[in-house]
């Protein structure tokens, strides 16, 4: 009875340098320890032997069990090794300092939305500017026409530095850079001034479904002589058509801006509820989105104009609003959430 002992142990080793995976790996438990097994029907053997017999040969065939079962333990063991090392060799290596892969991310609403809008202004004669994120009280407000304490600046409360200087409330806080930069050639070679400048904003309000902290603006302005509400109108008509591919309805009603004279408020009929009114428009079926009106006569004179001889409008086009109402974002939250699950479905409207 010994030599069948070894020779089943002999087999089972033999058989188990054969095995590589899981599979091959139960096949052979059951077929040495299953309830058939070849150890098991060993153990049935033991009724035929002696009581002394029965005693040595039962102690050898445990042995055998025991060690059967340690070396299928021992097996499956370093077969799942085997699987996590080769999972991990099929995982991608990250390396910091690589490049991002392009083709891995998409363009934000945000991005997408200005491009468009720098298309069509583009197309009009525009130039597009870029402009600080950081700007002194006086481009934000003085050379406005909103002095200190004007009530004005209640509305665009924002985050100061320790040097006075703060994080713009308004795109309209570039406008005297931009006058100052393009006021020679318009009066030496009669070239208007057209140019859009968008940025970031900051706002220290509480945010909701159409109020963040941080949003987009851009801001557009055009100078020349007989500059007119129409052509205003004109190019807010334009934007708007050439953005949503369709027509929108839109109101415009008369708005209040140290800045503009006069001043007005273009809304849109909100899209996210098709007028109904919702969250998103405070419910009241219209959303706020491009106020605008002639330039003011003292904005004008600080950028260095005169303006009895030149007018101008200006347009404050709220992008953040523009990208929830073209791409049905409710909350505008959303689409400062960093959540790439939402925001990277816009891919491919590039
Ligand atoms: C202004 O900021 C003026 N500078 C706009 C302007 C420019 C008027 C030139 C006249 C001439 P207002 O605070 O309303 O105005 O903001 C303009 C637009 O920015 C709003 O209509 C809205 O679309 C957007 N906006 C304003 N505040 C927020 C905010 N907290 N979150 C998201 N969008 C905002």
């Amino acid at each position: 009875m010994a030599e069948k002992t070894t020779a089943l142990k002999q087999a089972f080793s033999e058989a188990l340098l054969t095995v590589t995976n899981m599979e091959e790996l139960e096949k052979i438990r059951v077929e040495y320890l299953g309830k058939k097994g070849l150890v098991t029907e060993l153990m049935q053997e033991m009724k035929y032997l002696s009581p002394e017999e029965k005693k040595v040969f039962g102690q050898a065939v445990n042995v055998l069990k025991n060690e059967v079962n340690d070396a299928i333990t021992q097996k499956r063991e370093e077969l799942k090794q085997k699987e996590i090392e080769l999972e991990n060799s099929r995982m991608p290596v990250f390396d910091l300092s690589m490049p991002p892969v392009l083709d891995r991310g998409s363009y934000h609403p945000i991005t997408l939305v200005q491009r468009q809008c720098e298309e069509v202004f583009r197309s009009m004669g525009f130039a597009i500017e870029d402009y600080s994120e950081i700007v002194t009280d006086y481009e934000c407000f003085e050379a406005l026409n909103i002095p200190k304490n004007h009530p004005a600046r209640d509305m665009q409360d924002t985050y100061y530095l320790d040097n006075g200087q703060l994080l713009k409330s308004h795109t309209s806080a570039a406008q005297n850079a931009i006058y100052k930069k393009y006021k020679d050639a318009l009066y030496n070679e009669g070239k208007p001034i057209n140019a859009i400048f968008p940025g970031r904003c900051f706002r220290n309000e509480a945010t909701d479904a159409c109020h963040e902290n941080t949003f987009f603006q851009m801001e557009g302005v055009m100078v020349d002589k007989n500059i007119s509400i129409s052509n205003l109108i004109f190019f807010m008509k334009t934007m708007l058509s050439e953005v949503f591919q369709k027509d929108i309805k839109v109101r415009l009603r008369p708005g209040f801006f140290p800045f503009v004279e006069p001043g007005f408020e273009l809304d849109i009929s909100c899209l996210i509820c098709g007028g109904e009114g919702c969250p998103s428009c405070k419910h009241s079926g219209w959303l706020e989105l491009c106020p605008c009106g002639m330039i003011h006569p003292e904005v004008l004179k600080a950028g260095g104009i005169d303006p009895e001889e030149y007018t101008g409008f200006a347009f404050g086009l709220g992008l953040t609003r523009l990208a929830m109402m073209k791409y049905g974002v409710k909350d505008i939250r959303d689409l400062n959430s960093g959540s790439l699950k939402s925001l990277a479905q816009f891919t491919d409207d590039k």
